[in-house]
């Protein structure tokens, strides 16, 4: 393809796919236009992958996820393709403006946080991969919430990124897929049939997924709820309008919200249809392609690997069993059999609160036949294991987490220590019962997102001092460390950064009017708020540091900029009075003539993918401090080490990995281990006592309290101050002095600016094990068992 092709390629789109004149065509519709040219372009690919999935017999992996953080596309999709040169020939020829284009374009909000763009990531991996694979989950009408702040309160709006049309995605009205709730049972012999009570429909919308050189195309399909029987006209037609259209509102309100929280089980009934819903349809699809090519349902486990993406689809155990066994036939026995070699589950999270449960009366109500099968399962595995068997069905409710456990031929956790943990601390028992299930595959993020398009400055560096192999070949970055110590090229890169940093400074001015010094620390924290991840430690000691410069204002300080992003689930108090905090820090530092040269609060609004592509590129340093162990792996602590910015951090997730890899020299390391928080917990007063033997804490708590920062309603953070002082179970006091070293440890480090250059080098250098395409390899290896298809043409050949 040349420009020329590629400027007809659009202006054929502009008129006839959007029926509009060049002379009237707005941002809008050029970037619609240019998105079904880049479309156009994947297309064969994505056919030829799908061909040759079936030609070969390859084994397909299916990827159950109730969230997937998409993010926009179209660069994506230039990007893998190639065609960013003649992209941008193109658009100079017709006088667009690039960016504009590419931030016109909505952001696909369809997860919460780190468990979603995982997913996400491992889309585009096991395309550029090669392995043939399907994502499966829920067309969400709107997303995750939008956030904004008034007067520094986040407010949640609905994300509305369906209302434009979406260019990415086939509607397949033959794929609609009937799905039954409640209703009753009958049992026949063994087996049963199910007489649900509600039916709905699954429709299927189809977005590529097309990796690096577009040399492999797969498919995500979301799923849409739509009512059986549609608009009720006879009803309309007496004139109730309201109840004509009840049918399809109900069955909409299935497919309409992400539940805007990664942590806490909602306990809803929406949230439980939700999660059968899309599960249902997805093996539904996944049977009747295999029945489409095998007659011989043994060899399900060999034809596909269905992994179930955290507990949300765990319902996926019971529910293929009653697809095998009552509606097939088969023995209970081996159809427990087939699904377990069939099926895998990943754990994401240890936090108690966070593991599903359902009650048996709401799950017995709405998926009859399930919880009598849950019961058979429970059976089973008591048969197989005797005494210490362990029920999913117990204390009146079932527990997802034991289901998909007991279900699976793998279970894995996402870094080396939360699988640790696992064993020995939820998963413990079951773990003793089938040694060997518990496997780590350590997260990890997609390079050609991450640093190839979103720093184009740093990955043009990159691919100019090593060549090009990098970029599906992560770990070619190694090639960098023979060029860590020549002057050449630390300069480049400390430019690069810099320049970014620029970039960064002048968004902050115009979009949010905060002016900020990019010769200062860009120190960012972005991330879910949540008590465990502890952005109210970063606050504290960004408090503690500010009192000290006031203290002594002509001390030459280092500057620094504390960047904070992240969303509050709207139920969450705790987490919303952090949000609200971080702003009212802002509004009195920011203003501070003593101090805001050397020290500044930024919080951009409605964190998300794009923000994320924005922020990273820019940081000097990464803020990755959870309490050790609570953090199962996190994956933005990739990002920032990948885009060079060195962490300061716990011994928690893979966090721990990074510091090996990245090497102890060139991470900021601080705070008590998972084993030494546990100790602490149980000494009665920690927190006092922490408070006690550190003056700054003190000080800091104290100014919170005081109600120095919200002068209008001094009571407003005595809340946070108290459950600092008196319960503090996220340890924040107790790693606090050790933070506060680390800091300013940091301070110092980055006045050697040449010696931080080579340190976020070294990061950037040793960070190519975290790319997804590695941890897509160890699910192929330990757990699919699948191999990748031999890959169709190179897009750009
Ligand atoms: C999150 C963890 C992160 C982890 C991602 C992806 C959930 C439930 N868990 O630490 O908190 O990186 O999953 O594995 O979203």
């Amino acid at each position: 393809m040349t420009s020329a092709d590629m400027k007809s390629a659009i202006l054929h789109h502009l008129v006839y796919t959007l029926g509009k004149d060049a002379g009237h065509a707005q941002v809008y519709d050029w970037r619609m236009a240019l998105s079904y040219a880049v479309r156009d372009r994947i297309v064969d690919h994505w056919f030829e992958s799908t061909r040759r999935s079936y030609a070969e017999k390859c084994k397909r992996v299916y990827y159950l996820s109730m969230e997937f953080l998409i993010g926009r596309l179209l660069q994506d999709a230039i990007i893998n393709l190639r065609l960013e040169d003649i992209t941008l020939d193109a658009l100079s020829e017709l006088k667009l403006d690039y960016k504009a284009l590419l931030e016109d374009e909505p952001d696909a909000a369809l997860g919460n946080g780190g468990l979603g763009r995982l997913a996400a990531c491992f889309m585009e991996s096991m395309a550029t991969l090669g392995l043939p694979a399907m994502g499966y989950g829920i067309r969400y009408e709107n997303g995750l919430f939008r956030q904004s702040f008034e007067d520094g309160r986040q407010i949640e709006e609905p994300e509305d990124w369906l209302s434009q049309t979406d260019p990415w995605e086939f509607v397949r009205p033959e794929v609609s897929i009937d799905i039954g709730f409640g209703g009753h049972v009958q049992e026949m012999g063994n087996r049963a049939n199910w007489y649900p009570s509600e039916l709905l429909i699954a429709m299927g919308h189809d977005t590529p997924a097309i990796g690096w050189k577009g040399r492999w195309g797969n498919t995500l399909r979301l799923w849409e709820a739509r009512p059986m029987r549609g608009f009720d006209l006879a009803r309309f037609n007496r004139g109730d309008y309201a109840a004509a259209a009840e049918p399809e509102a109900l069955a909409r309100t299935l497919s309409r919200v992400l539940y805007p929280d990664d942590t806490t089980e909602q306990g809803k009934e929406l949230r439980l249809k939700q999660e059968y819903f899309f599960t249902a349809a997805s093996l539904r699809d996944i049977l009747r392609r295999f029945e489409s090519e095998y007659n011989d349902l043994a060899l399900l486990p060999r034809k596909a690997a269905i992994q179930m993406n955290d507990t949300h689809p765990a319902i996926a155990g019971p529910e293929l069993v009653r697809l095998l066994h009552d509606e097939r036939g088969m023995d209970f026995d081996e159809a427990v059999a087939i699904a377990r070699k069939t099926l895998s589950y990943t754990n994401h999270t240890l936090l108690p609160e966070a593991l599903e449960t359902w009650g048996e009366a709401r799950m017995g109500r709405l998926l009859p036949r399930h919880m009598q099968l849950i019961d058979r399962i429970d059976d089973l595995e008591r048969r197989e294991n005797g005494p210490r068997a362990i029920a999913s069905h117990r204390d009146g409710k079932v527990h997802m987490g034991t289901l998909g456990f007991v279900m699976s031929h793998k279970v894995n956790g996402v870094s080396a220590l939360h699988t640790e943990l696992m064993k020995t601390t939820v998963f413990k028992d079951l773990n003793e019962l089938h040694p060997g299930r518990i496997v780590n595959e350590t997260n990890g993020v997609t390079p050609r997102r991450w640093l190839l398009a979103s720093n184009p400055r740093l990955s043009g560096l990159i691919t100019e001092t090593i060549g090009e192999g990098w970029v599906d070949d992560l770990e070619q970055l190694a090639k960098l460390e023979p060029f860590i110590d020549d002057t050449a090229f630390l300069d480049r890169f400390a430019a690069a950064k810099r320049a970014n940093k620029d970039d960064l400074a002048r968004w902050f001015a115009s979009e949010l009017e905060v002016s900020v010094d990019p010769e200062a620390i860009f120190d960012i924290q972005v991330k879910r708020i949540h008590e465990y991840k502890r952005q109210h430690l970063n606050l504290l000691e960004t408090i503690a540091h500010w009192l000290e410069i006031r203290d002594n204002p002509n001390h030459g300080w280092t500057p620094r900029v504390k960047i904070f992003g992240g969303k509050a689930f709207p139920g969450y108090l705790f987490a919303k009075e952090i949000v609200h905090l971080t702003n009212d820090i802002a509004k009195v530092l920011n203003s501070d003539p003593l101090t805001s040269r050397y020290l500044k609060v930024v919080f951009p609004p409605n964190y998300n993918v794009s923000l994320a592509e924005r922020l990273i590129p820019a940081a000097d340093l990464s803020e990755q401090i959870s309490t050790a162990g609570k953090e199962a792996s996190g994956t933005g602590n990739m990002k920032f080490a990948l885009n060079g910015a060195p962490t300061v951090g716990t011994l928690d997730g893979a966090n721990v990995e990074i510091r090996e890899l990245v090497g102890a020299d060139n991470f900021f390391l601080f705070g008590m281990t998972a084993d030494e928080v546990e100790e602490r917990r149980k000494i009665e007063g920690h927190a006092a006592r922490a408070i006690a033997a550190d003056p700054r804490l003190a000080r800091a708590i104290e100014t919170i309290r005081s109600g120095r920062f919200s002068p209008e309603d001094p009571g407003r953070y005595r809340g946070i101050a108290d459950n600092l002082e008196y319960q503090d179970y996220f340890m924040v006091c107790s790693d606090f002095t050790d933070y506060w070293r680390a800091q300013r440890e940091i301070d110092t480090a980055f006045l050697d600016r040449a010696h931080w250059s080579r340190m976020a080098a070294l990061n950037t250098a040793r960070s190519g094990w975290f790319s997804s395409d590695r941890t897509i390899h160890g699910y192929m290896a330990d757990i699919w068992h699948a191999e990748a298809a031999p890959l169709v043409a190179d897009a750009a050949e």
